[in-house]
């Protein structure tokens, strides 16, 4: 079943050169496309809509603080069950609970620093593009 997803490399995988190594990964997986691609700083209007389903939770504020440091890498993945793959590949929200192998068990150790975002479910996915390539949803 062929999907579209949206990923986000976050600030802390791009201040760190890891661009390369997590698109590397998405790309070397067979019958995955990457169909856009833009390094952009989020305003908080964009991460208010991105991240409003934890609105009021205590990690929210430095969440969206966080996300705000820097540019991010917005991706949209398209492909054979993508939206599972990508989040198989991302691993657990604790990068201390993720295997080695998955981008966070490799390279993370904080919880709101975990490198990647990836929508975690069809309808997700159509929400989050909407929101960060309209052009392309
Ligand atoms: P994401 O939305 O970024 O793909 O990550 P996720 O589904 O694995 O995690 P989610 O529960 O949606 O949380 C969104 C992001 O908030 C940060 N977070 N911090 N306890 C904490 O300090 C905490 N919990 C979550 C992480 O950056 C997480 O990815
Ligand atoms: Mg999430």
């Amino acid at each position: 079943m062929s999907q579209r997803t949206l990923v986000l490399l976050k600030p802390d995988a791009v201040r760190r050169g890891l661009i390369g190594e997590i698109i590397g990964r998405i790309e070397r997986k067979a019958n995955w496309t990457i169909s856009a691609l833009e390094l952009r700083t989020l305003s908080q209007d964009v991460l208010e809509q991105h991240y409003g389903e934890h609105k009021g939770k205590p990690f929210y504020e430095p969440l969206v603080e966080f996300m705000a440091s820097g540019p991010v890498v917005a991706l949209v993945v398209e492909g054979e069950r993508v939206i599972e793959g990508v989040r198989a590949l991302a691993g657990p929200t604790d990068p201390i609970a993720a295997a080695p192998g998955s981008i966070r068990g490799d390279f993370g150790t904080i919880v709101r620093e975990n490198l990647i975002h990836a929508s975690d479910s069809e309808e997700s996915a159509e929400r989050e593009l909407k929101i960060f390539f309209p052009s392309v949803a």
